[in-house]
């Protein structure tokens, strides 16, 4: 850059007013992976503080930038290379517009004298983004960058929060813009900051052995009357016909219903058939929970193991999981007590989000509440989607466990002696059950091979020191890989969709 003593002469790069348009709208975080040509971004931005996070997958870092929007209410900035940068990005823009969480991705693209004539990574990535966004657009100039900048801040935080995506061509980076003739959008705009995401369903027994209910339930199931809240109009009477909906910001409407609740109070009869069938049923929930949980025969079986881990679990943690089982299970077991302090595969049940996740969160602990730890209980199969971010989690030495739950499966697995006869005269390609991973896979290596500690685990005293070093280790990143029953499952569902997916 050519700064000049005399300020109406100052040239600065695209590369520049891309980080100083981010400033100004107040985005503190930044993931990507860098290359041409982006790294002049991520440098440009790491010199006005911005922090930059490299990732090793542009997937898991646009679930992490995504995680922040999620954290903070201010978008995190996802950068990407030309291409395939963007392209393994769109998972994350898809799972953030699903959640409703703010995220910007700025990818670099070809130069704009080089298209259409097959330049490096060409790819018409505006138009790939629409699909996936809430905005997608290519500033006109390097003039144009912070108001564009601004509006995808704008849109993305604004109504349903969601993904927004920015283009900037390779020339772009480079060339130097007079500091003058950038306009407008250097300063932050007042954003208001919409807590909504989804629609938010209220149950209201309507009949007496109604028995609560959730969006995707028939209501006829559950015999209640339904009150919608949603920031988004069209989505009122949608999937489920509503006894009442209210249209607004979750945060507005819930003020304003406890400020009429406080005028009239009014609290559902302790007494009533409908709240004494829920009470029974939670209770027979945890009964059965607890059974399992106290079983001591070996391998162990998912309640045993969150049993144990709910137990050492610091209140104020971060809970970050993902799989199938083990998510499912987990969230019945494992307590987070403040709020925006679980992160998991969420209404669009993408797996691979849980290290993007588990970064984002350890990054943001890091810098507002230091000391704060995070859990990150994986499956094993969920696990292998973005392992190699372990590498990540050691580099910047983020304060995080991890814990494998390690069934050798999808779903579920086989011990390795049956593994062992099943390939032992075919090829594994023509008889190993679909959901089968390698037996007995030694996950806690991977921490160790990059300097954290790795631990493995097969009876419930060894999860509980394990859990207890890595928890008293504030020096190195962890991981624990605990072995259980491969045939271990839920305990019997009432409701065939809740297991339907499952073999
Ligand atoms: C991106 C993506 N790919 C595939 C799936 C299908 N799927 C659902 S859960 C799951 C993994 C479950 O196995 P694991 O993480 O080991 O948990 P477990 O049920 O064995 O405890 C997969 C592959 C998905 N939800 N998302
Ligand atoms: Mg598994």
């Amino acid at each position: 850059m050519s700064e000049s003593s005399n300020r109406s002469e100052e040239r600065l790069s695209g590369a520049k007013v891309i980080a100083r348009a981010l400033q100004a709208q107040n985005v503190q975080y930044m993931f990507g992976v860098v290359g041409i040509p982006v790294t002049e971004i991520a440098l440009a931005a790491q010199e006005l503080g911005i922090r930059y996070i490299g990732m090793r997958n542009e997937q898991a870092a646009s679930y992490a930038a995504s995680a922040v929007g999620y954290l903070t209410g201010r978008p995190g900035v996802c950068l990407v290379v030309s291409g395939p940068g963007l392209i393994h990005a769109l998972g994350g823009m898809a799972n953030a517009n699903m959640n409703c969480w703010p995220l910007i991705v700025i990818g670099g693209s070809s130069e704009r004298n080089q298209e259409t004539m097959g330049d490096f990574q060409e790819f018409p990535q505006v138009e790939a983004c629409r699909l996936y966004s809430k905005f997608s657009a290519r500033p006109s100039s390097i003039e144009a960058i912070p108001s564009v900048i601004e509006k995808a801040v704008r849109i993305s935080i604004y109504g349903r929060p969601g993904a927004c995506y920015v283009d900037v061509p390779a020339d772009f980076v480079t060339l130097h813009a007079n500091v003058n003739s950038i306009k407008c959008c250097l300063c932050p705009r007042r954003a208001q900051y919409q807590e909504a995401g989804r629609t938010v369903w209220i149950a209201v027994p309507a009949h007496s052995h109604g028995q609560g209910c959730r969006s995707r339930q028939p209501s006829e199931l559950c015999g209640c009357s339904q009150v919608q809240i949603d920031i988004c109009a069209e989505e009122l009477g949608n999937n489920v016909k509503p006894a009442v909906t209210l249209l607004g910001d979750i945060n507005a409407v819930t003020k304003q219903l406890l400020e009429q609740f406080d005028k009239t109070p009014w609290q559902y009869p302790p007494e009533s058939k409908w709240w004494n069938i829920l009470k029974e049923k939670m209770k027979s929930n945890e009964a059965a929970s607890k059974e399992l949980a106290s079983k001591t025969s070996l391998p162990m079986n998912y309640y045993t193991v969150f049993h144990h881990v709910q137990k050492q679990l610091p209140k104020d943690c971060f809970v970050v999981s993902e799989g199938a089982n083990t998510m499912d299970i987990g969230r019945t077991v494992l307590q987070n007590y403040l709020p925006r302090h679980r992160l998991d595969a969420g209404t669009f049940g993408t797996m691979g989000v849980g290290l993007g996740f588990a970064i984002a969160a350890a990054v943001v602990a890091k810098d507002r509440s230091p000391g704060q730890r995070v859990i990150c209980v994986e499956g094993d199969s969920a696990f292998g989607f973005s392992g190699m971010e372990v590498e990540t989690i050691c580099r910047y030495n983020l304060p995080i466990i991890v814990l494998v739950v390690n069934n050798n499966g999808i779903y579920q697995g086989f011990d390795a002696d049956t593994w062992k006869e099943m390939v032992k005269f075919q090829d594994a390609v023509t008889v190993a059950p679909p959901m089968c991973l390698l037996p007995n896979s030694r996950y806690e290596q991977v921490m160790a091979a990059f300097g954290g500690k790795g631990y493995f685990v097969q009876t419930p005293e060894e999860l509980h020191r394990s859990l207890k070093q890595a928890l008293e280790d504030t020096t190195a990143p962890s991981l624990i890989n605990v072995m259980i029953e491969p045939q271990s499952t839920r305990k019997a569902q009432d409701f065939h969709w809740l297991t339907r997916s499952n073999m």
